[in-house]
């Protein structure tokens, strides 16, 4: 019998926040098809924003992660970082068809403080399993909330659906399973010091992004 893990634990205690990230009202606007494409359009140059600082995020886990020299785990975040190479051009392609400037776009509040906390996981003193987790929490939202938006009877408007499919895809779903094991191998090994500080830095990741999806959605 698998025993239980760390973020299997943390996931059924932190239910009601977790469904929050994943299952915001954004989120389900697009998936019944009456999304404001304005607030689609405001979100797609935010995330834009976030991307671009997402990038040093992931060459930091790269970092950390070399010098404990694994090279499974390795191979899953250069992976990761192909993506997000991919990504970017995607985002490009994707706000021209909009008719998105992402050249002027200001970051808004919850963008901001949600870069400035991945910047203050990129510090070295933050350990491995505190910043995999973050990493793995980051990737994760995304996926449940894309694929709930492609699961059967949701009524995604067509023009959405390459945006879904990009996140919600199995083939994502799978690197985030990969990360999530990773994530659990190194909280098996942590202090119980550590364990705490990597379980507030997932609610964290969870917080900022519901502000995240906030901003898109109409708030501030
Ligand atoms: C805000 N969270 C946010 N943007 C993203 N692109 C992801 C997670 C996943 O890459």
């Amino acid at each position: 019998e698998e025993k239980t893990t760390m973020i299997e634990t943390w996931l059924k205690k932190h239910r009601l926040v977790y469904v929050g990230a994943t299952r915001h009202p954004f989120i389900r606007s697009i998936r019944d098809g009456n999304v404001d494409l304005s607030f689609f359009k405001a979100w797609l140059g935010q995330d834009y924003i976030f991307v671009r600082a997402f990038v040093p995020f992931v060459a930091s886990v790269l970092t950390k992660v070399w010098k404990g020299s694994d090279d499974n785990d390795t191979e899953v975040i250069l992976g990761g970082m192909a993506a997000l190479n991919d990504e970017v051009g995607w985002f490009k392609k994707e706000a021209s068809k909009w008719g998105v400037q992402l050249s002027n776009i200001v970051p808004q509040k919850a963008n901001q403080e949600y870069c400035r906390f991945l910047e203050s996981l990129m510090c070295l003193e933050v350990e491995y399993a505190v910043a995999i987790v973050a990493f793995w929490a980051i990737e994760a939202v995304y996926q449940e909330s894309f694929a709930h938006c492609l699961e059967d009877g949701s009524k995604t408007p067509p023009e959405l659906q390459e945006t879904c499919q990009r996140w919600g895809n199995e083939g994502f779903r799978q690197y985030c399973n990969s990360l999530r094991k990773i994530a659990d191998r190194q909280l098996e090994k942590a202090s119980d010091d550590v364990i705490t500080n990597a379980e507030a830095t997932f609610l964290r990741i969870l917080e900022h992004e519901v502000d995240f999806w906030n901003m898109s959605h109409g708030g501030t």
